[in-house]
C-alpha cells in the first residue's frame, strides 16, 4: 500500500515523497526540496531538486487553478506524456523528456528545463532570442506536417485522431477562442474600460467580423488535420538565447496546423506591444521591437520553406503526390494561420485569459493603444486571411496598424 494509491492533489512535502518512491534515481537522496513553480491557469507544476539534481512533476487538479468553478477531467495528463513522446521522436530536442504517467495521480513526471525561461517572462525582461525563428519553424514543420494524411498511413493516422480526442481542452478553446470575445454570454470577458467602447464597436457589434469567425470556429471543430499543440503560446515555451523547448501541450487533438502557427504569431505581437509601450531607451526599444517583427515574418517564412521541403520529401499519398494540389493545401494552412493569428489576438485582450504582454503595460493611455492595435490588427489577419502568404504580408499589416491614428 502506497500513500499514492488514490489520487489527492499534492502539496510541496508530498511532491519529494512522490518523487522518492516512483524515480529510483531519487529514491536514496536526503536533501531534496520542492516548490511549486507552475504560473499556468489549470495545473500544478512542482519543482523537486537538490544541488546537483532537478525533475519536474506536473499534477493536474480536478479545479482550474484559474477559477474553482471551472472543472476538468484529470485524465489530459495522458494526452500529454503521449503527444511529448510523439514530439520528441519527430522534433528531437524540442521537447522535455517524459519519465514517468501516472494515471492514478495524475501527475506527469518530465525533464527540468534547466537555464531555460519561460519565454513570456523573458519577453517581459525584453530578451531577445536570436535561434528562435529558426528552432520554432523547425519545431511546428516537423510535428505537424508529419502528423497529417500527407505523410501518415491513413488508419495509423485515424487511431492518433481517437487517441487524441480532447474534447473538454477543445471546449474550453471553442469558448475562450472562438466565441466569447465576441459575444460575452458567459459575461467572463475581462475588458479594459478604458477600451471599452471600442471594443463594443470593432468586436460585439461587428457581424461581418462574426460570420469569418463562425467558418474559422467550424474548421477547428472538423478539420482533423495535424496533431497540433493547442496551446502554443509563449508561456508554453522554455527559451534561452541558444535554444528552444516547447510544453504544456495539454490542449492537444487533431485540429488545423494553422492553429499553432497563428498562435505562435500573435503572440510575438504581444511582446513587440510590450516592448513599444515599456522600453524607455531608444536604441533598445528599436532593438528589441525590431528583433520581435523580424521574428514575426521569419517564423512564417521559414514555416512555410520547411513544409514545403517536407511535403515533398515525405508525402506518401499518390494523389497528394501534384504540385498543384500542394500549392491548394498550403493555402489553406496560411488562410488559417491568418485567422487564428486574428482569434488568439482578440481573446488574449478582451476574454478571459488575458496576457501579461499587455496587462502589465503600466501607463494607461499607451496600454489602450496597443490593445487597440492588436484589435484592429486582428481584425486585419479575420477579414482578409487569403491574402497572409508570406512573412512581409504581416509587416506590412503590422506597420499599417502601428501608423493608424486610433
Ligand atoms: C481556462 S484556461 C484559460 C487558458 O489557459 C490555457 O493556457 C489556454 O490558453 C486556455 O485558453
Ligand atoms: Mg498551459
Amino acid at each position: 500500500m502506497s500513500k499514492f494509491d488514490n489520487y489527492f492533489l499534492m502539496k510541496e512535502e508530498d511532491v519529494v515523497e512522490y518523487i522518492r518512491e516512483k524515480i529510483d534515481l531519487y529514491r536514496d537522496i536526503e536533501d531534496l526540496k520542492c516548490k511549486e513553480v507552475g504560473d499556468g491557469n489549470i495545473n500544478y507544476v512542482f519543482r523537486v531538486y537538490n544541488d546537483d539534481k532537478s525533475i519536474i512533476v506536473k499534477q493536474a487538479g480536478e479545479h482550474l487553478r484559474i477559477s474553482e468553478e471551472m472543472t476538468l477531467s484529470t485524465d489530459r495528463g495522458r494526452i500529454e506524456a503521449n503527444i511529448l513522446k510523439i514530439q520528441n521522436d519527430l522534433a528531437k530536442g524540442y521537447v522535455p523528456e517524459v519519465y514517468l504517467y501516472d494515471g492514478t495521480m495524475c501527475a506527469l513526471v518530465m525533464e527540468d528545463m534547466i537555464g531555460h525561461k519561460m519565454m513570456r517572462t523573458g519577453l517581459l525582461e525584453h530578451e531577445i532570442y536570436p535561434k528562435f525563428a529558426e528552432q520554432i519553424s523547425d519545431f511546428m514543420a516537423k510535428t505537424l506536417l508529419l502528423t497529417t494524411d500527407i505523410v501518415m498511413d491513413h488508419i495509423e493516422k485515424k487511431k492518433r485522431v481517437m487517441e487524441f480526442t480532447n474534447p473538454e481542452l477543445c471546449d474550453i478553446t471553442e469558448h475562450l477562442v472562438y466565441s466569447e470575445p465576441f459575444i460575452d454570454y458567459n459575461h467572463r470577458n475581462n475588458v479594459n474600460p478604458d477600451i471599452m467602447d471600442f471594443a463594443q464597436r470593432e468586436l460585439y457589434d461587428d457581424e461581418d467580423l462574426h460570420v469569418e469567425v463562425a467558418k474559422a470556429k467550424l474548421d477547428f471543430l472538423t478539420n482533423a488535420q495535424a496533431l497540433i499543440h493547442g496551446d502554443l503560446h509563449t508561456g508554453s515555451i522554455f527559451i534561452n538565447k541558444e535554444h528552444t523547448f516547447v510544453f504544456d501541450p495539454e490542449f492537444a487533438f487533431y485540429g488545423p496546423i494553422g492553429y499553432d502557427v497563428g498562435n505562435i504569431i500573435a503572440n510575438m505581437f504581444f511582446a513587440w506591444s510590450n516592448g513599444d509601450a515599456q522600453i524607455e531607451d531608444k536604441n533598445k526599444k528599436k532593438e528589441f521591437c525590431d528583433w520581435a517583427l523580424n521574428s514575426i515574418s521569419q517564423i512564417l517564412d521559414l514555416f512555410l520553406e520547411k513544409f514545403i521541403s517536407l511535403y515533398k520529401e515525405n508525402v506518401s499519398d499518390i494523389m497528394f503526390k501534384s504540385d498543384r494540389f500542394r500549392e491548394h493545401y498550403i493555402s489553406t494552412v496560411l488562410r488559417d494561420t491568418a485567422l487564428v493569428a486574428g482569434l488568439e489576438s482578440i481573446r488574449r485582450t478582451v476574454g478571459m485569459a488575458n496576457v501579461k504582454d499587455l496587462t502589465t503595460i503600466s501607463d494607461r493611455e499607451k496600454r489602450a493603444l496597443a490593445e487597440k492595435r492588436v484589435i484592429m490588427l486582428a481584425k486585419k489577419y479575420i477579414l482578409n486571411a487569403d491574402k497572409f502568404k508570406t512573412g512581409q504580408d504581416y509587416r506590412d499589416a503590422i506597420l499599417e496598424v502601428v501608423n493608424m491614428n486610433l
